[in-house]
Parts: structure tokens; C-alpha cells; sequence
């Protein structure tokens, strides 16, 4: 097969694929992965779908929530936001999550990640200021609910929705006050959840949270031009587009956009060392959380713990150029080995240790470090796509931390050939091999915990012309799906790679951030205009008949299971009769 032959072309010191003739991957973008069986992979494997609390559960007053900054960013700054919309009501799944796990459970489906909302268990920010019980049992049933379906609940604690409340006292992870409080709320969270809880994750995807936030200035807080939270909103402000539907119509904007949110009880970090520093105080946040659950919760709830990092797979533009394969591997560095060599091995990449100013990037203190070391018991792994890396003195993102790393990154090739099928989101092209080669060079990285695919998926461009039946038509996500399970199982099977889940993302159409309603990455189309009601996409009925074998498997053997246990009570009973008797 020519795939398996190209991708055997491994360069191993590298970890860098041997491309071909024309610069790129032997790969056949068109063959055909439908036949894929779930039960090729382990019997205890999660096939799950994923969400997040801001951009799904809407209810952002409801059950005693407080605002947390994503609330406050599209409230305050819609013209931020790609259609000027918010998540004040997203998919209702404040109110459907009942109905979406059950179908969860009907796919086939053996788990659901999904986030807790820190603002709704503790509006004021920390427990001093009360524990909301209304959030503990809204996400008490949400757990309840998935283990009475027979799906494990793998939750994230931190998918960027600080409570506003810590971002207006001191700056939010800009001072290292956040990892007191972030570690209250874990704790809080374990106390309550973690009798049933045994998958958790501390935070997803810090890379997006700092770099989005910090340089870009996308996300907030929106630091961008060294202007803080609620300045840059002023300066960038854009007239508010109309919204598409009533679905995401404004009801009620509590943010004064000329409120003064900076405070002078910030901490004084120079804008070069801003995401550096962001960074470093959430890898002291994870750190803490798990140094709590490890010492107080994890011998008797029996969980485990994790973190979620997000990584591009990175080809050399040139790979005969040896600046441009250090820089393919320096800028894996700058993007995943920021947060995961802190996490295994308690420092920085070497590489960024080089190319960042000592005063920007601050190690981490003898104490910090030991407490990071190995603060994993797994790894998740949020995959979408790939990009050409190149040496570049002058990145076109010249922003400090794209500078720092000198690279440059492009989905497209010296020939302006794209890597991929491009989706409906600017970053994304379909890479599937791209995640055989991640996984690849995961597994050179010592002390490497096992590893769960906590992201992968498609995107399309909103298209308000189209009916929903006409946009559940999804040709595309289908394959997308189809061709990273594919990859993702050979790499299971040929580098005997430790992965032990896979969770689509997302389960339905939802709030994607800056880029609003307009574009929906679910399984299942929201019909935003109609009550939010849920329809199969044609993903999701290929992802049900694809799981149906790995479904029908786990029902044997419980069966199996029930069967052996009565004949052992059976017999226990005879014995015991037996005894009786003589
Ligand atoms: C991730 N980028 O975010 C998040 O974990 C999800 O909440 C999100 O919906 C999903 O991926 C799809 O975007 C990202 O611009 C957002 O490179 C943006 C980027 C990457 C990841």
C-alpha cells in the first residue's frame, strides 16, 4: 500500500517525515478509509464527543452563574466577535444536556468530555465568597446522567472561562495569585465530582489561552499593543453586525463598555513577558491542582489526571534545508513542548531556554519545578492540522513570542499548494497523516503517559441560505473523521503507541469563539433559529453504524460478565447449601 510504505520512510533522528519529489507527503488524499472498524481498537478504548461550557451551555445568568471573561469580551467588544454574537444562551444546553447524552449513549458513544463553568460553582471567584450548590447539582446530574448511560464523563476544569471577578482583582493568570484560587476550585470540584469522576483534565489547551489572549489579542483578555482588557475593546471596537438569527441576539448587556477595568493592583509585567508569564502561572495552576488531588483525593477516588495541549504537526518547508528542520522542531517546541517538557520534566524546551530573552522567559524555582515534574497521569492531545515550517529571521506574526521562535508557519507549500482540504476556519486543512507523525514523535519523549485524542474535527462556514437538512449533508467531516481514525489506529497498531480515546470535536454546532455562530464544527447541526433542536449530521450517522460493532461488543460482554457472575453465586450458593446441610 502506498501509504504505508511512504509513511515507513521515517526519518528517525528527525522525527521528521521523508517527504517526496514535490516537497510533500506521499499521501493519497483520496483513498478510502470507510470501512474502518471500531473494534480494531482496544476494548476499552473512549469513542467520545466533546464540548465546552461557555460555548455550549448558555444559561449565562441562570442557576446563581456569575460572568466570566468570555462573558464579558463579547458582551463588551461584539465587534471582537466574527457576527457580534455571545454565548449568553449558545446550544441551551443548560437545558438539553439530558436529551444530548442520551443520544450520546444511542450512537454508541462510551464517554463525554465536556468542561465545568468556574463562575457557576463559584461566582465570587473563590469559596470564601460561597460555593453556588445550584452549579454543583447542575453538574452533578450532567455526571449523573452519563453514568446512568454508560458513558464516563471526562471533564476539563479549565476551558478558559475564568471567573471576570479574578480578572478584574489582580489580573487573572497574569499573577501568580491565579494558581491559589484555580486550585480551590479544582478542589472544590474534586470534593464534590470525584466519587464519579475518574477522568480529569486541569486546563485545555493553555497555548490558545496565552497566545490568543496575550500576543494576538483575539481572545480575551485582550492584551494586544500593551493595552489591557477593556482598552483594546475601545480601540478596535467595530459597528455590531446585525446577527444572522434571533438565536444570538443580545438579551441584555450588563458590560458598560467604557467601564475602567484596569486595576492598579495588577501586577506591573512588561507586554515581552506577558505570555510567558501568563503561561508559566497556568502551568503553576495545573501544577497545584494536581499536587491536591495526588496528596488528598486520588487514593481514595481512584481517578487520574491530566492536562489538554493543543499541537500542529510541523513539516519542513524545505526539508533539505537543516534551518528549516530545526525550525519545524523548534517551533513544536514553542507550541507544545512549552506546556508538556514543564510537565514531564519540569523545564522548558532547550530551544526556547536559547531563543527566548532570559528576562522574559522566568524558570521555574527548585520547589516549582520538582511539583511540575511529571504532574501527569495522561496526556490529552488536541489534533486539527498540520503546517510547513521555514527559518525566518522576520516571521510575518511578529508579535514577541512569534518573533522569539523565528519560524514561520503556512498550510501551504513553496508551490502555494495547500497541505490540505481547508475547512471552514482559516487554520484548518485535514492532515490526517499529520497525526501519525505527532504520535510518532510523541513517543520519542521520554517518560511520555498514555495518550488520549481530546480534539480532533471539521469545521464548515455557517451558511444561513441552507436548510438544515441541506447542511447536514457533511461529505467533508465525514472523511475527516474517517481518515484520522484511520491514521490514528495504524498508529496504535504499527508505533504501538499508548492512545487510549478519542473524543470528535464537538458533539454539536456551538459558540466557536471569536468566530461566533459562524462556523459549526458539531456532529449534530444546532438549528439555532428553532428552539435549538439537534440534527444528525451525516457524520454522525457514519459515526454511529462505525461504532455499532464496538457498542454491540461492550453489550457482550457485560452480558459475558453478568453470566459468569451468576454462575459464581450459583455455586457459592450450592457450597454454602452444602455446608448448611452437613
Ligand atoms: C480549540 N487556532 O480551540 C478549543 O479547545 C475548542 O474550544 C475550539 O472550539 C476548537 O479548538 C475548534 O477551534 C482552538 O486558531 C481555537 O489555531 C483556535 C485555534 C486552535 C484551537
Amino acid at each position: 500500500m502506498e501509504n504505508s510504505r511512504s509513511l515507513a520512510l521515517v526519518n528517525a533522528a528527525a522525527q521528521i517525515p521523508i517527504p517526496t519529489k514535490n516537497g510533500n507527503v506521499a499521501y493519497d488524499k483520496d483513498e478510502d478509509h470507510s470501512n474502518i472498524s471500531s473494534t480494531d481498537f482496544d476494548e476499552n478504548f473512549l469513542f467520545g464527543s466533546g464540548t465546552s461550557a461557555y460555548q455550549v451551555e448558555g444559561g449565562y445568568l441562570k442557576g446563581g452563574k456569575s460572568l466570566s471573561i468570555w462573558d464579558c469580551f463579547s458582551l463588551s467588544n461584539p465587534g471582537g466577535i466574527a457576527d457580534g454574537s455571545n454565548g449568553n444562551l449558545a446550544c441551551d444546553s443548560f437545558t438539553k444536556y439530558k436529551e444530548d447524552i442520551r443520544v450520546m449513549k444511542q450512537m454508541g458513544f462510551n464517554s463525554y468530555r465536556f468542561s465545568i463553568s468556574w463562575p457557576r460553582i463559584l461566582p465570587g471567584g473563590r469559596s470564601c465568597f460561597g460555593i453556588n450548590r445550584d452549579g454543583i447539582d447542575y453538574y452533578n446530574d450532567i455526571i449523573d446522567t452519563c453514568i446512568h448511560n454508560g458513558l464516563e464523563p471526562f471533564v476539563t476544569l479549565f476551558h478558559w472561562d475564568i471567573p471576570d471577578c479574578l480578572q478584574l482583582e489582580y489580573g487573572g493568570f497574569l499573577d501568580k495569585k491565579v494558581k491559589d484560587d484555580f486550585r480551590e476550585f479544582a478542589e472544590v470540584c474534586f470534593w464534590e465530582f470525584g466519587d464519579r469522576v475518574k477522568c480529569w483534565t486541569t486546563l485545555n489547551e493553555p497555548w490558545t489561552y496565552t497566545v490568543m489572549g496575550y500576543v494576538t489579542g483575539t481572545f480575551p483578555p485582550t492584551d494586544r499593543d500593551n493595552l489591557l482588557y477593556g482598552q483594546t475593546s475601545q480601540k478596535e471596537l467595530k459597528p455590531i453586525k446585525l446577527p444572522t438569527h434571533r438565536g444570538i441576539i443580545d438579551i441584555g448587556n450588563p458590560i458598560p463598555i467604557t467601564m475602567e477595568r484596569y486595576s492598579k493592583d495588577w501586577p506591573t509585567v512588561k507586554p515581552a513577558q506577558r505570555p510567558y508569564t501568563v503561561a508559566r502561572n497556568l502551568l503553576l495552576a495545573h501544577s497545584e491542582a494536581v499536587h491536591s488531588y495526588r496528596t488528598k483525593f486520588q487514593e481514595r477516588q481512584n481517578g487520574k489526571i491530566g492536562i489538554v495541549l493543543n499541537s500542529n504537526w510541523l513539516v519542513p518547508l524545505d526539508p533539505n534545508s537543516d534551518a528549516d528542520v530545526k525550525a519545524a522542531k523548534r517551533g513544536v517546541d514553542f507550541m507544545l513542548g512549552w506546556f508538556l517538557d514543564p510537565v514531564l520534566y519540569g523545564k522548558y524546551p532547550d530551544s526556547m531556554i536559547e531563543y527566548v530573552p532570559n528576562d522574559n522567559l522566568a524558570q521555574f524555582s527548585h520547589q516549582e519545578a520538582h511539583q511540575l515534574k511529571g504532574s501527569i497521569d495522561f496526556m490529552g492531545l488536541n489534533y486539527y492540522t498540520s503546517n510547513y515550517a521555514s527559518y525566518s529571521a522576520n516571521p510575518s506574526k511578529h508579535e514577541n513570542y512569534y518573533k522569539d521562535q523565528m519560524v514561520e508557519c503556512s498550510p501551504f507549500d513553496k508551490d502555494g499548494k495547500a497541505i490540505g482540504d481547508q475547512a471552514g476556519s482559516s487554520w484548518l486543512f485535514s492532515v490526517p497523516w499529520g497525526l501519525y507523525e505527532h504520535l510518532n514523535y510523541l513517543k520519542t519523549k521520554e517518560n511520555m503517559p498514555p495518550i488520549y485524542i481530546t480534539e480532533n474535527g471539521w469545521s464548515d462556514k455557517n451558511d444561513p441560505k441552507l436548510t438544515p437538512q441541506e447542511a447536514c449533508r457533511d461529505t467533508k467531516r465525514k472523511k475527516y473523521y474517517q481518515d484520522h481514525l484511520f491514521y490514528l489506529l495504524k498508529a496504535i497498531n504499527e508505533l504501538k503507541v499508548d492512545v487510549r480515546g478519542h473524543f470528535a470535536w464537538s458533539w454539536c454546532d456551538n459558540y466557536e469563539w471569536n468566530l461566533g455562530y459562524s462556523v459549526r464544527f458539531g456532529l449534530m447541526y444546532v438549528d439555532f433559529l428553532n428552539n435549538y433542536t439537534r440534527y444528525p449530521k451525516d457524520s454522525a450517522i457514519w459515526y454511529t453504524k462505525f461504532l455499532a460493532k464496538a457498542k454491540a461488543r461492550r453489550i457482550t460482554s457485560a452480558n459475558t460478565k453478568r453470566q459468569h457472575e451468576d454462575d459464581a453465586t450459583e455455586e457459592s450458593t450450592e457450597v454454602v447449601k452444602k455446608a448448611r446441610a452437613a
